[in-house]
C-alpha cells in the first residue's frame, strides 16, 4: 500500500484562460481522497501551495512569453514540494493548475532520483508534446515547455538548471495529436518515444505502454506520471482550455491506469489542465478522480488470487 500526498497547485499563469487555479478544490470535491483511501492507501492532504510573494524579476528575449516570473516562483515551490514527499517515503500526487507546474514536479522528482542514484523515466499523457521552449513557443503559454526543460534543451535561462535531465530514451510521450512545427523539429533531433494517436490506434494502448514500462523495471528506475486532461477525447473530457479531437476513449485511459497500477512503477502523479469553469456537473473531474483510483488499484472486477 502506498503512502499518497496530496499537493493543491492552483497554477494557471501557463496559459491565458481563468479557471485551471480552481482545480484542486473540484479534486478534492470530487472525492479524490476518499476513492484512494478506499482502496486501502493511506492518503494525506498538504493543501495548496502558494505563490512566493517576491517574485524574480525575469526578462525574456521572446516577447510573447508571460508570467515568466510567476512560473519561475511556482517552479521553486513545486519541486521543493515534490522533493520533501518523495524524501518522507511519499507518492506525490499533485493536483492543478496548469502543466506548467510541471516543470517544478518533475524538477524536484529529479532531484530526488538522482540523490538516490536512481534513473527517472517520464510518461507524458497529452494530446500535445510540450516541447516548446521560452524561445519558440509562439502563444508565449509556458504551459507548453516542460517536456523541453526536463529534456534538457537550451533556452531556459531563465530558470534554475534542470537538476539531472532526462535523457531522450527515458521519455515517452503518449497519446499526442498536437505538434507545432518548432516542437516538431525539436522532436526530430531527439530521441524520445512518440507515440501518437496513429500508433496508438493502430497497435493499441499495450503494447506501446508495456515496451516502456518494461525499460523502467529493468532499469529499476522512478516513473513520473503526467496526465494532462486532454490526453482523453473532449467528449468524454470537456473541461479543458486545449482541447483537440480525437482522444483516448474511457477505457484506454482506464486501461493505461491498470497497466499502471499492475506495474507498480509510478513514484509521482500530475493531474493537469483542468478547468472546472469549463465542467459539466464535475463530470471531468470525476472522470480523473475515476482514473487515479484505477492507477491505485481499482478493478473492473476483482477476481481473488487463487489459494489466496
Ligand atoms: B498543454 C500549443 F500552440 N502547442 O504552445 C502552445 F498548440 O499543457 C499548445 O499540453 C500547448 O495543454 C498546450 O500554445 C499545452 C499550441
Ligand atoms: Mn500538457
Ligand atoms: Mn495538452
Ligand atoms: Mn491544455
Amino acid at each position: 500500500m502506498a503512502r499518497c500526498i496530496l499537493i493543491g497547485a492552483p497554477v494557471e499563469e501557463g496559459q491565458r484562460r481563468p479557471g485551471c487555479r480552481m482545480g484542486p478544490a473540484a479534486y478534492r470535491v470530487a472525492g479524490l481522497a476518499e476513492a484512494i483511501g478506499e482502496l486501502g492507501h493511506e492518503v494525506d492532504d498538504l493543501g495548496d501551495l502558494s505563490l512566493p510573494t517576491d517574485l524574480p524579476d525575469a526578462p525574456c528575449a521572446n516577447p510573447a512569453v508571460h508570467s515568466l516570473p510567476q512560473i519561475l516562483g511556482w517552479t521553486d515551490a513545486l519541486r521543493d514540494a515534490v522533493d520533501d514527499s518523495l524524501s518522507a517515503g511519499q507518492m506525490p500526487i499533485i493536483l492543478g493548475g496548469d502543466h506548467a507546474l510541471a516543470l517544478g514536479s518533475v524538477a524536484g522528482a529529479a532531484a530526488y532520483a538522482h540523490r538516490q542514484s536512481r534513473p527517472l523515466f517520464l510518461l507524458w499523457l497529452d494530446a500535445h508534446s510540450d516541447f516548446h521552449t521560452p524561445m519558440t513557443t509562439t502563444s508565449g503559454n509556458l504551459h507548453g515547455t516542460p517536456v523541453a526543460y526536463i529534456a534538457g534543451r537550451d533556452g531556459f535561462d531563465a530558470f534554475p538548471p534542470f537538476p539531472q535531465p532526462i535523457p531522450a530514451e527515458r521519455i515517452c510521450l503518449f497519446g499526442i495529436r498536437s505538434v507545432d512545427p518548432a516542437e516538431h523539429a525539436a522532436l526530430l533531433r531527439h530521441d524520445i518515444a512518440i507515440n501518437d494517436m496513429r500508433v496508438l490506434d493502430e497497435q493499441g494502448i499495450v503494447a506501446p505502454l508495456r515496451t516502456f514500462l518494461k525499460q523502467v523495471e529493468a532499469l529499476q528506475g522512478m516513473l513520473h506520471v503526467s496526465l494532462d486532461v486532454d490526453f482523453l477525447d473532449p467528449a468524454i473530457a470537456p473541461a479543458v482550455g486545449t482541447t483537440v479531437p480525437g482522444g483516448t476513449t474511457f477505457r484506454e485511459a482506464h486501461l493505461v491506469m491498470e497497466l499502471l497500477h499492475e506495474s507498480g512503477l509510478v513514484t509521482s502523479l500530475d493531474l493537469v489542465e483542468l478547468n472546472p469553469a469549463l465542467d459539466e456537473r464535475s463530470r471531468t473531474a470525476r472522470l480523473m478522480v475515476d482514473l487515479v483510483a484505477s492507477l491505485m488499484g481499482k478493478k473492473v472486477f476483482d477476481r481473488p488470487t487463487r489459494g489466496g
